[in-house]
């Protein structure tokens, strides 16, 4: 046992389960005319309904109480103060400046006013965005930029694919296109439309050192390079996102086009920083400043609403709740916005990369879960896939739905429809449909008794299974930076109450390793000792690398 799972907080919510067990989300609606009403609560842009959850007043003030247990208020000042979060790493989580606005005090760190060097780089973005929009900044044959290609991967790419993803395509002045994987086959499609005379790429890389990147990157620069020949013309053509400024000048990118960064902001929460350079450039620098004042909004309210009402609080530990007590694993993200559904990989790297470890801070084993498996994907697509495993599968699945009011692409009944889906999702998921309910609907289809006793166990819902409703007015640069805001803060909750390190990420690094040694033995014959798994698909593909292969 460990000082959390010993601790009073953590039993007194171990002793609520069999009462939750016993009770039912229909029963907790009926015992509670005002359930709905004391269990939403508004942030912002953003509108939660959190009541069909498996839990009731009690537990959740058992909640309340393990969070102030562990100082989670402390914790979230430490955060926004640019305390040192980030233990292994020994760094500051310093996300949440880079999105105060201009009017942001100084936030001293290490002798250095972040709030200066944040507003010089926003300065330097919003230069550099007006210069390609007016068509100052041109391509090596005079001509303005149509297209840019951001070449960055995890942190570096898919916040702002998420974000360009979601907003409206007529928003959008020149064509962004993301390339992330090492796989060849992405950069390869993505180039072949493209003009090198009018291609901007933006090479997207904190560390500057990433293997799929640099590669991507290189590559790049030969299709450029094969087409306009003169190396000059590179200062044109890329620029750099990044804290390595000596990476970048050897990579051969000028350091006057590298848009900087610094170690306090983690990869998978700098889309807030240049490393939102794309979006900027596809949607514009003032409609990026309202990503971060949405994003701001959201700070604001995590730091200074009381945690009861605290909407990424109440999230974060709705999500405890059902990990640590109600043995769920998974938590399914559904957005019913078509455009919102890249934001789902997104939260899932914000919040698996955060929260996927199993030693605390100081190093010791957690005897408790940690991370749930985050997934999803739009609706109503997944009510016609996955969704029959949410209603009468074995697992319990919490889910969030997210729904905007309005739709940017108003067409005639399919926004209402949209809606319909998915407050009838949630109604289905929570009231199932009992044994009585299917003998009375199927009697009612006149079917012989024989018949109905064959169906009802397939036809029965046991309901019960619970969701977040998270509406928001429409999709915006404001709303989306609200929205996510809220994941990161939700995660934060959660890290600190697991006792973990939120902002590290060592699980990234053995594969990487391994990665390199093999890629050695697939160039220049094997020499490392391996499992005889592994030395035989290393053989089978080196085999089928070379010339002659016929596999
Ligand atoms: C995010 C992770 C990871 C990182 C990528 C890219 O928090 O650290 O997803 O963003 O590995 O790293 P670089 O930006 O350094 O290329």
């Amino acid at each position: 046992m460990s000082r959390l799972t010993e601790s009073p907080a953590w039993n007194t919510l171990q002793n609520d389960v069999a009462r939750i067990r016993a009770t039912s989300l229909r029963a907790l609606f009926a015992a509670d005319p005002d359930r709905y009403p004391r269990m939403t609560v508004s942030a912002g842009p953003l509108f939660l309904d959190y009541s069909k959850n498996l839990l009731d007043h009690e537990t959740l003030s058992h909640l309340l109480a393990l969070a102030e247990q562990e100082q989670l208020p402390q914790a979230i000042r430490h955060l926004f103060n640019g305390a040192t979060v980030n233990r292994s790493e020994g760094r500051a989580a310093l996300h949440t400046a880079l999105r105060q606005g201009d009017d942001a005090p100084p936030l001293w760190l290490h002798g250095q006013d972040v709030s200066l060097s944040i507003h010089q780089v926003l300065a330097q973005m919003t230069e550099f965005v007006e210069q390609v929009h007016s068509g100052t900044w041109q391509g090596y044959s005079g001509h303005s930029i149509t297209d840019v290609v951001n070449i960055g991967i995890g942190g570096s790419d898919l916040g702002p694919a998420a974000v360009m993803a979601a907003l409206p395509a007529d928003w959008v002045s020149l064509r962004v296109h993301y390339v992330s994987n090492v796989d060849g086959a992405q950069l390869s499609r993505t180039l072949k439309p493209l003009n090198p005379e009018t291609t901007l790429f933006i090479v997207a890389s904190k560390t500057f050192t990433t293997q799929e990147t640099l590669l991507n990157a290189h590559s790049a620069r030969t299709w450029f390079m094969e087409r306009a020949k003169d190396p000059a013309h590179i200062a044109r053509h890329f620029v750099a996102l990044s804290t390595n400024a000596t990476a970048v000048a050897q990579f051969g990118i000028d350091t006057r086009n590298m848009f900087a960064f610094w170690d306090w902001v983690g990869g998978r929460y700098s889309l807030w920083s240049a490393i939102g350079l794309s979006i900027a450039l596809g949607i514009g620098m003032d409609k990026f400043r309202s990503l971060l004042a949405g994003a701001h909004a959201m700070d604001s309210h995590f730091r200074d609403a009381p945690l009861a009402e605290n909407m990424p609080v109440l999230m974060g530990l709705i999500g405890i709740w059902y990990l640590n007590f109600m043995g769920a694993q998974t938590q399914a993200i559904l957005p019913y916005d078509q455009g919102l559904e890249r934001l789902v990989a997104h939260i899932q790297q914000v919040s698996m990369e955060s929260t996927g470890k199993s030693v605390t801070q100081e190093g010791k084993p957690v005897d408790y879960a940690t991370g749930a498996i985050i997934w999803g994907g739009a609706g109503t697509n997944g009510q016609h896939a996955y969704y029959q495993l949410l209603h009468q599968g074995t697992f319990l699945i919490p889910a969030d739905f997210i729904l905007p009011l309005h739709s940017r692409y108003p067409l005639g009944d399919h926004h209402r429809i949209l809606s319909a889906n998915v407050l009838a999702q949630g109604e289905a998921l929570m009231r199932g449909k009992t044994a009585e309910e299917v003998k009375e609907e199927l009697a009612g289809q006149n079917l012989p008794p024989e018949q109905i006793q064959t169906l009802l166990p397939h036809k029965i819902f046991p309901g019960n299974r619970p969701c977040n409703t998270l509406l928001l007015n429409q999709v915006d640069p404001y709303t989306l930076g609200a929205l996510v805001a809220l994941y990161e803060h939700r995660t934060f909750v959660q890290g600190t109450l697991w006792g973990i390190d939120t902002f590290d990420q060592w699980g990234v690094e053995l594969g990487k390793q391994l990665a390199r040694t093999i890629d050695a033995e697939l160039k220049d014959h094997p020499s490392a000792v391996h499992d005889p798994s592994t030395t035989g698909l290393i053989e089978r593909v080196r085999s089928a690398m070379s010339p002659s292969s016929s596999f």
